[in-house]
Parts: C-alpha cells; structure tokens; sequence
C-alpha cells in the first residue's frame, strides 16, 4: 500500500446525525448510502499518473470527500480504497513519447497528486493501491473467474486474456446503455470492440499478455499485465469485499469501467459489486471536457504555485453540485476567494445569524446528496451581516468554524 499521511483528521462535530443520501447511477434516483450504524465501504477509481491533477480529478475526489466527511459526520467509521492506475497504456505512451522511464513518471505525478489533495484537504484514503502491487490480487480474481468459466484467450498471435462480460448476471444495470450504445462508447474509451477472435465485441481484456518494450509480470496467464476493468475489481473485493456501499468516479467511467468491473464482481462472488454508483459530472474549460490527453487543463499545482489559496479553489469545486457539468473560469475563482474572506471575517467579527440554524441548514444540505451548493449559501447568508460583534451566543463562531472544518474540509 502507499502511504499519504493525513493532514488533518475533522474535528468532531457534535450535533443529530443525518443519514446520508446520493444520486446512483444504477436506479437514476437519489437514494441512501451507507448503512444506518457502523462501518460505510466506499471504493473511488483513482488517477491514472502520467500528468497532473486537474480541476475535473479535484472535482472528483472533494466530492468524495465530501461524502466521507458527512458519513463521518453521521457518526459512521469509514473505510475509503482507491487505486492507482499506475501501468496502462496512456501511461506508457506518454513516458515513451517523453523518453522517461513509466515508473518514474508514475511515482512523481502520483507524488504530486497527493501533495495537492492534501492542499485541498481532501482525506486520505485508508487503502491507496497501485495496480503493480496488486497483480497478485488481479491473478486470484481472474483464477476465480476462469474456474466460473468466464474466461478465455483469443486465438492469434498474441493469444490474450478475455472476460465473457455479457454473460454475467445483470450486465448492463449500471449504465441501462442499449447495446449499439455499448458498443459505440467501449471503442471510445479503450475497448476494443473490434478485436478478431473475441467471443463477443463487449467482452473485456484481463490479462495482456508481454509485448516488446512493455512492463510485464509472471502469472499463471502467462508473462503479461493486467487489463484496467479487472484490476479496480480485484482491489475493491480485495480490501473492502464484495456489495459495498459505493463505488464512485467521474461521469466518463460509468461505461465501460463501472459496467465492466460490476459484471466481474458479480461473476466472480455472486454478490453485487456496489450498492450504489455514484458519478461525478464533468468539469470542462472553454466548453469542452478538461482532460489530459486534449491538453485543455488547469492544474491544481499551477494555482498553488500562483499562490491562489487552495481553500479557494475548494470552495470553486463545492460550489457546484456533482451532477452538473460546469466549466473553470477565473471569474468563478474570484468570487470564491471574496466568499473566503468573507466567511473569515464573520468568524473574527460575529453575525447575527442564528448558528445553530446555520448548522443545521448546512448539514442537511450536504446530507441530501452532498448538495455543498446549498451548504455555501446558508454560510454566505450567515456571514452576511458580519461584523456585528457580540451579537451572537458565546461560541457560535466557534461552532460555525468547526462545521466549515469537519464536514466541508474548510480551513477558516
Ligand atoms: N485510473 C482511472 C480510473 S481506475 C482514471 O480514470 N484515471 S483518470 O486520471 O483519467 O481520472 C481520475 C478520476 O478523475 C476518475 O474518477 C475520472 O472519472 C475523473 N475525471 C477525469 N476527468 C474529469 C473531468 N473533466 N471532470 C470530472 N472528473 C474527471
Ligand atoms: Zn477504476
């Protein structure tokens, strides 16, 4: 396992607690996630490293955050995996194409990717994995799913690994896509529908076997590496086991990845793979999807450098809620870093306005699927009058300081 030391745990928040509600992807509804007591499992696919964090991966991970924090908050213990997709073919292409070496790239821009959650104040994961310490985990899996019978290899020159995905019960729930649907977007993003040999277009590579020039592992399968779809699979039923609570991840993995890595859960245990499938919108920049292979980005570095406060770049990406798409502007950047400043004055200054209804506006907000929109208005209400000094109770200020902290991950 990596290691990313946490920053900063919430400060407790005492208060009634809220169960919490999500839009999944699987119902189209907005649903409750987590169980009543206990322990919430939550899985969210993590960066593939071969560039740096921008605001559509930030967006993704502090609204994660933000539903770690409100289960927290709900008195739950949370166990939190994510992965690292640090061997895939982007990753491979973009080191050849710079002459670096891919395990160095990956170290250095997952390095990197930390250094700016943690700016963010974004929680650490309790289990980061990389896809090269899992192989073991990805060979169990796909050893599981051959005895299922799930499993083959196409017949020709590279005789490579394939899973029988159609076949798995309930293939298809997650995404509710039609078929010529499925087909037209598994070309898009890295399937291969077209591939000769394959028992059906839909079905999905698990195990690639070595090519010249690529990273490759001893398996049972044979010298190789392991597909994308099954190595999120193996690492969730690994260390959070199967009908967890979500899986989560931006918009563009909710076909093939989610739809694949459910019907290899589901085939492998028998069990569902998630409860519910939670995806976050995608952030664009000039009306277009901010990704790294346009190269249309703005880096959570790049601002840092600049000496933007990440608290304001925080509050950017809470201002908007998961399910709707939005573009960065510098506009949009401005107003949050007044909302700061505001918020910091009403905490050293005092307002009016009642906390304890304040508190408890903001909690329901982020409760009913983590609408933290909702959450900045009742806190840009509070803070509106500010300053009225001993106008409010002894510690309300306080109080209002510690919510912001805990559950919005909010430094005031
Ligand atoms: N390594 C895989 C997941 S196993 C991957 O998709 N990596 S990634 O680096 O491309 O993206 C990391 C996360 O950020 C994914 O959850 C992805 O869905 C999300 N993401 C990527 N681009 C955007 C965007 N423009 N807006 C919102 N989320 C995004
Ligand atoms: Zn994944």
């Amino acid at each position: 396992m990596k290691s990313w030391p946490s920053p900063s745990l919430p400060s407790p928040v005492s208060g009634p607690s809220v169960s919490v509600t999500a839009h999944d992807t699987a119902q189209d509804a907005v649903v409750g996630v987590g169980p009543e007591s206990g322990n919430a499992r939550l899985y969210v696919c993590g960066i593939t490293p071969y560039d740096a964090t921008h605001m559509g991966h930030a967006f993704t991970y502090v609204t994660f955050d933000l539903l770690n924090r409100a289960w927290r908050d709900a008195g739950l213990t949370v166990s939190y995996t994510q992965n690292v997709t640090d061997v895939d073919d982007p990753l491979l292409e973009r080191a050849a194409a710079t002459g670096v070496d891919w395990a160095q790239l990956a170290t250095e821009q997952t390095d990197l990717f930390r250094a700016d959650m943690t700016a963010l104040r974004v929680l650490p994961p309790d289990t980061y994995v990389g896809v090269v310490e899992a192989i073991p985990e990805v060979e169990a899996l796909v050893a599981r799913l051959s005895e299922a019978g799930y499993i083959y290899q196409v017949e020709d020159e590279h005789p490579d690994w394939y899973f029988a995905t159609t076949r798995a019960e309930g293939f298809g729930e997650v995404s509710s896509y039609d078929r010529a649907q499925m087909v037209e977007v598994f070309a898009e993003r890295g399937g291969d529908p077209d591939r000769p040999g394959k028992r059906d277009p839909l079905d999905c590579l698990v195990w690639r076997l070595e090519r010249d020039g690529e990273p490759a592992w001893d398996s049972a399968l044979g010298r190789g590496r392991p597909g994308w779809h099954v190595e999120c699979t193996a690492i969730a039923l690994d260390t959070l086991g199967a009908s967890f609570d979500v899986q989560g991840g931006g918009s563009d993995l909710v076909f093939p990845h989610h739809e694949m890595c459910a019907a290899e859960a589901v085939a492998a245990t028998g069990e569902p793979f998630a409860k519910a499938y939670v995806h976050v919108a995608m952030v664009g920049l000039d009306g277009e999807k901010m990704s790294k292979s346009k190269g249309n980005l703005v880096l959570v570095s790049q601002l840092r450098e600049q000496g933007v406060d990440p608290m304001a770049i925080r509050l950017v990406l809470l201002s908007h809620h998961h399910l709707t798409e939005w573009s960065w502007t510098s506009e949009d950047l401005e107003a949050n870093v007044a909302r700061l400043a505001a918020w910091r004055a009403a905490v050293s200054g005092g307002t009016s306005v009642d906390a304890e209804e304040t508190v408890r506006a903001v909690r329901a907000a982020v409760a009913d699927d983590l609408h933290a929109d909702r959450a900045l208005e009742a806190l840009d209400a509070w803070a509106a009058d500010s300053p009225q000094a001993n106008t409010d109770a002894p510690g309300a200020r306080d109080t209002v300081r510690a919510l912001v902290d805990g559950l919005l991950g909010v430094a005031l």
